[in-house]
């Protein structure tokens, strides 16, 4: 079986590994956000990228959910001690090699797919990880600082102010100019199912979205479109997702999160227990809606809920 799935970080590749325990013989191709992208001392960090790729190879920080497991920070301490910024970013010596090589590849011309396909190589996640684009896309949030109003890299939002200031617009810069990588639109097309994980809606799976002819190849893909929800309980499972939800209007509730999909895009969606209350709002709005257990504690958990998305698209399928 052929599966695409639309990651962002934690939550995505989280789900990854249930996928991959529920369905060890699907090959699965993920489209990663690269949004999330920031330049730091010359070097290009691929945030989403690496959380996947350190993840499914075994290589992730496990309580963190992104960055390397058995990390020291020398570098980032001496760069300090020279002044050299910024320090609100936890860039790891183990870390730094993967930026390194990336950004030496980039430099001698590889495009970013080449890039992330070769660190795979040595990382074996087990599914080929794609970019969404080769292209350069940096989200931005437009926030009110100091009585001033102006636009912050995602990462600074995210990472230095944790989000404690409302989000008055994300915008993913360079994303209408960009073009889907190598291989994106071909999954796609040749997919027997397509999945959301319980990412964040608005800046990963809303910026995979953002590259022209990617929202359109998947609604016009003709297989199950499956999503789970990301928010339980009125709540975002991890992270601050409300925040950027409420940037684009949308409530931080798991039947609104269908919506702003829509079912033009999607066809399932999968909603916690706690929020069953919410599966007709869902269905009325044309998608397929299942109340099952979407908290990722364990692969195991995740692999169950692996199998509930995979389980809807074929009732989906078969309608
Ligand atoms: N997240 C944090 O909350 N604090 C950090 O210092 C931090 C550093 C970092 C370094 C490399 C990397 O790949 C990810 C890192 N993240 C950090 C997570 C990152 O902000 C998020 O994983 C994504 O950008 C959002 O999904």
């Amino acid at each position: 079986m052929r599966i695409v799935v639309l990651a962002g970080g934690i939550g995505g590749a989280r789900f990854l590994r249930g996928l991959k325990r529920a369905v060890p013989d699907a090959d699965i191709t993920v489209i990663g956000n690269t949004g999330d992208d920031i330049h730091l001392f010359g070097l290009k960090v691929c945030p989403d990228l690496d959380t996947v790729m350190y993840t499914l190879g075994g290589g992730i920080n496990e309580e963190q959910g992104w960055g390397r497991a058995d990390e020291t920070f020398h570098v980032k301490e001496e760069l300090a001690a020279y002044g050299v910024g910024p320090d609100w970013f936890g860039l790891g010596d183990r870390d730094f090699a993967t930026h390194i090589v990336r950004t030496q590849m980039i430099g001698a011309g590889y495009p970013l797919s080449a890039v992330t396909e070769a660190l795979c190589d040595r990382w074996q996640p087990g599914v080929r990880l794609i970019p969404m684009t080769d292209d350069r896309v940096e989200t931005h949030v437009a926030v009110e600082l100091d009585g001033q109003r102006k636009a912050i890299h995602f990462q600074e939002y995210w990472v230095r102010l944790r989000a404690s200031v409302p989000a008055e617009a994300v915008v993913p810069v360079g994303a209408e100019q960009a073009k889907p990588a190598p291989g994106v639109l071909e999954a796609i097309s040749e997919a027997d199912v397509i999945l959301f994980p319980p990412s964040n809606p608005v800046v990963s799976i809303g910026t995979i979205l953002a590259v022209p002819g990617i929202r359109e190849a998947i609604a016009d893909a003709g297989v199950p479109v499956v999503g789970l929800s990301p928010i339980v309980g009125d709540k975002p499972v991890r992270g601050m997702a409300d925040k950027v939800l409420a940037a684009v209007g949308v409530e931080a509730t798991a039947a609104a999160v269908a919506e702003h999909y829509g079912s033009g895009l999607l066809d399932g969606w999968l909603v916690d227990t706690v929020d069953a209350g919410s599966v007709e709002r869902v269905e009325a709005a044309g998608i397929r809606c299942r109340a099952v257990p979407l908290m990722m504690t364990d692969a195991d958990a995740a692999a169950r809920m692996a199998r509930e998305a995979l389980d809807l698209a074929e009732a989906v399928r078969a309608a």
